[in-house]
C-alpha cells in the first residue's frame, strides 16, 4: 500500500514537471524584427508562445540552432539546426531535427502571434535546448530541402535562457 502510494507520488511529480524558458528575439542586420518567446517545456510536450513584430506578412522558418551565439555574418555563429540524434531536416516530428519548429506566420501588419504545441521537445530536452539560439528566417521553411528547409537568410535571433 505504502509502495503504491510512493509510486503514485513519483508519477505525479513527473507529470507536473515543467521548465519555462524564454528568448528575447533581436533583429539581425537591420531587419527590424524583434519580439519575445516563452518556451514552456512540459513532461511530454512543449508550448511555444510569444509575439514577433517587424516581419513581412506570411510564413517564416523558425528553428533552434546549435550554438547560443547570434554573431557572425548572417548569424553564422549559430551553426546548423540543433540535431542531437542525427535526423534529416523536416516538419516538426520525431523524424526531424529536434530544432525544427516549423514556420511562424505574420499577419498583414507583420506581427506573428506564436502559439505552437510541439510534441517532440520533452522535459528531458529542456536542459539541452537551454543556451542555444532560436532563429527566424526571411523565407518559408519548405520542410523538404536539406539541410535547413531553404528558408533564406536569418532575420532575427535570440538566446534561449
Ligand atoms: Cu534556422
Ligand atoms: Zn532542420
Amino acid at each position: 500500500m505504502q509502495k503504491k502510494f510512493l509510486v503514485l507520488m513519483f508519477v505525479t511529480v513527473l507529470a507536473n514537471a515543467q521548465v519555462v524558458l524564454t528568448a528575447k528575439i533581436h533583429e539581425l542586420s537591420g531587419s527590424n524584427v524583434n519580439g519575445s518567446i516563452a518556451i514552456d517545456v512540459q513532461h511530454d510536450k512543449t508550448s511555444i508562445t510569444g509575439s514577433v513584430t517587424g516581419l513581412t506578412p506570411g510564413k517564416h522558418g523558425f528553428h533552434i540552432h546549435e550554438f547560443g551565439d547570434c554573431g557572425g555574418s548572417n548569424a553564422s555563429n549559430s551553426g546548423p539546426h540543433y540535431n542531437p540524434v542525427v535526423k534529416d531536416h523536416g516538419a516538426p516530428s520525431i523524424d526531424s531535427h529536434l530544432g525544427d519548429l516549423g514556420n511562424i506566420v505574420a499577419n498583414a501588419e507583420g506581427i506573428a502571434s506564436i502559439n505552437i504545441v510541439n510534441n517532440v521537445i520533452k522535459i528531458e530536452d529542456a536542459n539541452k535546448i537551454k543556451g542555444r539560439s532560436i532563429i527566424i528566417h526571411a523565407g518559408v521553411d519548405d520542410f523538404v530541402s536539406q539541410p535547413s528547409g531553404d528558408s533564406g537568410v536569418k532575420i532575427a535571433c535570440g538566446i534561449i535562457e
